[in-house]
């Protein structure tokens, strides 16, 4: 890049220019005139014209980045799921009203427009989530910062309901055109993978190791804005593309099988086509390794090549870079680094581990051990047969640490070590990231504090100083402002509007929840979020809610560790109290409890309570007395746009996972942000939101983690909580019998027997303590001025949550950079 790039300037920011500049965008780029345009062609002219807007500004950051050379930030992701791009765009640039008029002036609706734009689902859920917010908040924050990931073709699937049950079907994300995005061939890298590596001694008379691969795969740099919130600067996230190399390098593939890798180059593409639908258990597919080395090499070689400055000298990269590890899923990265560093640049072995230590940190999100995940040493050595010895003498040399601090623990030694000797020889990636890392967090606290006591216990002995906690967060201007203009329109109006980029400041909005008014018209913005919500899931699924009653909401990724099924099975008591007449209808807070969830499409067990949560709310509605006061809505294909519309007008959130099995959560985050209570566990992040909103403010219930931990000791049987408690067994019986499955006993059996016997969330242990706490919901809810007080506090004490938080946390604990102050 040369220093002295001109730059072009905006366009004018304002109705006419915005006009103008949007009829030209339709004209030349589209190829259309307005009176032939179709929604699609529209959207693609807006989209294309709000990207000009930003487009010095993008510009400009790109230049300065390059010009200082500031330590940068590159955080690593298989996933990032983005949501809508132009909603996000126009508030960045503060262009909505003038957009608005624009696009009124020529005839048009800007929602209708915004509504035709195709989400990227680029991620499974909150992982990929977080991930997007925080390369939010680093753009709004002028940190130097590059997001690095996959462009799948195909993002997560959608989802449909056939007879209640999951159908998946491709999200053919791109079809439409692409208009965020901007392709970038000439930067094309060359990614290796199979063939073997030789000994060789080199001309020091030093004996060392070269990989002599068996194919390779292109990988193509498709960019896209990060806009920073109305701060003048648009971060950059660079996506990759597999492409198949236009001319086979023989030199190359005389190395290897010749047939294997042309027909390996076939099928290069296919590492960029799909996103694995997986939710927390890992499939170990060879597919899914390669995108992960295929994305991260691809990454380091375009840090090396592009964003340094030529010459630079590579020992000094840790001033420069840190590679932040979003998960296990671009640990491969550091070998990677450590193969460019001793087999590319000749570094020596321990200058090499030196910088690599440096280069990398690493987050954990999962305490589920079966989410750790692990890769065959075969499967490793066959795709990357110089990275398996690397991180075999990566693992050595740790050993002998390990054994030289332990006085030769062997026992000790093999609880650490990265490689796995059952029940198949395997590197544990998790290890090898804590070991190569500089740090290791968690994503809440509590999780922080069991990745040291459990699952990561060994390593938090020997290297107490590496780990660490950042909260998770989400970025206030998609979830709040974006999502909730009318309770963001109302916060401004209280307290100005310097909590977009400051949400701790909404901690001056503490004094009205004492205002009468104030608390009225908060009322008033639910009411008219609720509304939004029935017209969207009128249009969207043709489903019917009444917005008179409490909005109860469990949106999140279908796992039996979340227990949807602890929800059900409190709806499946209300009706059987009803429909028995134990319970009055007049006595019924009426209630919509609202399910949004993908399961895993090989995740049976998560398949079968899709079907029941459908099953039992067609049942439901179909008993005249039952729907009267309660309702299940279960809209298909839940995702960030979805969310956006749904969590604002949210009255209960349920955060019900067992206490211990989830990392942090961010859904809990958005829904306290947006004025909802949380009825939920001591679990995640929730035990920080309850301390933060204090206990009035927050329904607790269930075990705790020690107690679930002291009971899986002692040996847990469900079977114990079902003879004893009368409400849990009649509503156990109701789905054996079939009462939700036409009678047909069977259909549901799998469920139940599993809750009987085996039940490892243990739903039936917290069954009592879950409908007691929805006693108290419905108390409180019985009070709505006394319930919006609970909620504009929930409002103004979680500022704690915004995810430029996160990042200065990260920033001050991990990565040690720091903004870039003015260019
Ligand atoms: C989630 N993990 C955690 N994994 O479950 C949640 O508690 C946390 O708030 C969030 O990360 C952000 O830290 C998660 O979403 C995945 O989706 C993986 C995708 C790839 C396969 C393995 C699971």
């Amino acid at each position: 890049m040369t220093e002295t790039t001109p730059l072009i300037t905006s366009p004018e920011h304002s109705v006419e220019g915005f006009v103008r500049e949007y009829l030209r965008e339709l004209n030349f780029s589209q190829g259309t005139v307005l009176e032939r345009a179709t929604a699609n062609d529209r959207y693609l002219a807006l989209a294309r014209t709000v990207r000009h807007y930003l487009m010095s500004r993008w510009m400009q950051t790109t230049v300065d980045q390059y010009r200082t050379q500031a330590k940068a930030v590159a955080y690593l992701s298989a996933e990032y799921l983005l949501g809508r791009q132009l909603d996000n765009a126009l508030i960045a640039s503060d262009l909505e009203e003038i957009a608005a008029e624009a696009l009124a002036s020529l005839g048009m609706d800007l929602d209708e427009l915004r509504a035709v734009e195709v989400e990227p689902g680029l991620g499974n859920g909150g992982l990929g989530r977080l991930a997007a917010c925080f390369v939010d908040s680093l753009a709004t924050m002028s940190v130097p910062a590059i997001g690095y990931g996959i462009r799948y073709e195909y993002g997560i699937f959608r989802q449909r309901f056939v007879d209640g049950r999951q159908v998946e079907e491709p999200d053919n994300w791109l079809a439409g055109g692409a208009p965020w995005e901007f392709a970038h061939p000439e930067h094309e890298v060359a990614v290796a993978f199979g063939g073997r590596t030789e000994k060789y001694t080199d001309d020091d008379g030093r004996e060392r190791s070269r990989w002599l691969p068996g194919w390779q795969v292109l990988g193509v740099p498709y960019n896209y804005m990060v806009p920073g919130y109305r701060n003048g600067r648009v971060n950059t996230l660079r996506l990759w593309s597999a492409r198949a190399t236009h001319a086979f390098d023989l030199k190359t593939f005389n190395y290897g099988d010749y047939a294997e890798a042309v027909r390996s180059q076939t099928f290069a593409e296919n590492i960029s086509k799909v996103l694995y639908p997986e939710d927390s258990t890992p499939q170990g597919k060879e597919l899914r390794l390669q995108q992960q080395y295929f994305f991260v090499a691809c990454s380091i070689r375009d840090f090396i090549d592009q964003l340094l400055r030529p010459g630079f000298d590579l020992h000094d990269l840790p001033d420069r870079i840190v590679f932040q590890l979003n998960d296990t899923h671009p640990v491969i990265a550091i070998p990677e680094l450590m193969r460019i560093l001793v087999d590319e640049r000749g570094f020596e072995w321990d200058d090499a581990w030196q910088v690599t230590q440096r280069c990398f940190a690493y987050t954990c999100h999962t305490l589920l051990p079966e989410a750790l995940e692990v890769w065959p040493v075969e499967l490793v050595g066959r795709l990357l047969p110089r990275h398996l010895e690397i991180i075999y003498r990566i693992n050595e040399e740790f050993l002998a640490q390990v054994r030289e601090r332990s006085g030769g623990d062997e026992l000790l030694v093999r609880r650490m070590s990265i490689i796995a000797e059952h029940p198949v020889r395997s590197v544990r990636m998790a290890y090898l990231a804590t070991v190569a890392g500089s740090k290791v967090n968690g994503v809440a606290e509590l999780h922080s504090q069991l990745l040291r006591d459990k699952v990561l216990a060994d390593f938090a002995a020997f290297w107490p100083e590496k780990f660490t906690n950042v909260t998770n967060g989400v970025t206030p201007r998609r979830f709040v402002k974006l999502a909730n203009p009318g309770l963001s329109g109302l916060i401004t109006e209280a307290i100005g509007d310097g909590w977009v980029t400051d949400l701790d400041r909404l901690r001056e909005l503490e004094p009205f929840a004492d205002d009468a008014e104030f608390r009225r018209r908060f009322r008033e913005v639910k009411a008219g979020n609720k509304d939004r919500l029935v017209s969207l899931l009128g249009a969207r699924d043709g489903i019917e809610i009444d917005p008179a009653t409490m909005l109860d909401v469990m949106v999140k990724r279908l796992h039996e560790y979340k227990r949807q099924l602890l929800k059900l099975l409190h709806v499946v008591t209300l009706y059987d109290r009803i429909t028995s007449g134990e319970l009055p209808v007049d006595q019924v807070t009426p209630r919509t409890v609202v399910f949004g969830a993908k399961a895993a499409p090989g995740y049976v067990m998560a398949k079968e309570i899709i079907a029941l949560i459908n099953h039992v709310g067609a049942v439901v509605d179909a008993d005249p007395d039952v729907s009267r006061v309660l309702r299940v809505a279960f809209p298909a294909n839940y995702n960030v746009t979805v969310a956006e519309t749904l969590i604002p007008a949210a009255d209960l959130s349920e955060q019900i996972s067992l206490a211990g099995k989830e990392a942090s959560g961010t859904g809990n985050m958005k829904f306290a942000l947006n004025g909802a209570l949380t009825i939920g566990t001591d679990d995640g992040a929730n035990v920080e939101i309850r301390k933060l909103v204090g206990d009035d403010n927050f329904f607790l219930f269930g075990l705790t983690e020690p107690e679930a931990s002291a009971i899986a000791e002692a040996g847990y049987r469900p079977a114990a909580y079902y003879e004893e408690n009368p409400s849990l067994r009649r509503a156990l019986d109701l789905v054996a019998r079939g009462t939700f499955s036409g009678g047909d006993a069977s259909v549901f059996e799998p469920i139940v027997s599993n809750l009987l016997s085996e039940d490892r969330f243990m739903v039936l242990a917290d069954y009592q303590a879950y409908l007691d706490a929805q006693e108290r919901v419905e108390r409180a809810y019985a009070d709505p001025d006394a319930w919006s007080r609970s909620a504009v506090l929930n409002v103004a004490r979680s500022g704690f949550f915004s995810s430029d938080r996160s990042m200065r946390d990260y920033l001050d604990r991990i990565w040690r950079a720091a903004p870039l102050t003015s260019s």
